[in-house]
């Protein structure tokens, strides 16, 4: 993977409430509001799908320089050419690490409704994560422009998000001032 990813705004993309239309549209506009990272996520497509889909956002991507990760397939990572593989890990941060991990994500830092398995994790977890393992970890989690003031002053890397853009009205907008406010948090 490589490692030199900025992941002040990371974008997880979540195709479940969107039509093929305003799935793509929606991840165009965050590019364009300034997301420096994009991950694609599906948990319900077979390969040749995964792939076709792959592509198509890594055309998009590709157009703002900002790096793809593809989650959890390895295999379409390397044939769209993505810049990383998101691999979930349950296992404890060192442990990650230890493992190999290039970087984490934590959280939920607050309740989610987008569909996946997690447990609550206090800002108090993540800055000792932070500061326990050389590794980047980004908050996630419930963030949204109106209750990430709890990351301020913390260490990690960025902050990602999912429905805070793909629920956006406005991606872009949204897009926008999310980073302003990330950055904000990092004084
Ligand atoms: N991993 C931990 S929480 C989460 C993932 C993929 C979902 C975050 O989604 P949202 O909509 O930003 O709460």
């Amino acid at each position: 993977m490589k490692t030199d990813l900025d992941m002040t705004l990371y974008l997880v993309t979540d195709s479940t409430y969107h039509t093929e239309e305003t799935f793509y549209k929606t991840i165009e506009e965050a590019c364009q509001g300034g997301v420096t990272l994009v991950q694609l996520r599906e948990k319900n497509c077979g390969g040749r799908e995964y792939l076709e889909k792959a592509m198509k956002v890594k055309a998009i991507t590709d157009r703002y320089q900002i790096p793809l990760i593809i989650d959890d397939r390895v295999d379409v990572a390397i044939a769209c050419d993505a810049a990383g593989v998101h691999v979930g890990s349950s296992e404890a941060a060192k442990k990650a690490y230890e493992d190999g991990a290039d970087y984490l994500g934590v959280g939920a830092i607050f309740p989610t409704t987008t569909k996946v398995v997690t447990i609550r994790t206090s800002v108090e977890t993540l800055n000792e994560i932070c500061q326990s393992v050389p590794i980047p970890a980004v908050a996630i989690g419930g963030l949204n422009d109106g209750n990430m003031d709890i990351l301020k002053g913390g260490k990690m890397a960025g902050v990602a998000v999912v429905s805070a853009i793909m629920k956006a009205e406005d991606p872009k907008a949204a897009a926008a001032r999310l980073k302003e406010h990330v950055g904000e948090l990092r004084g």
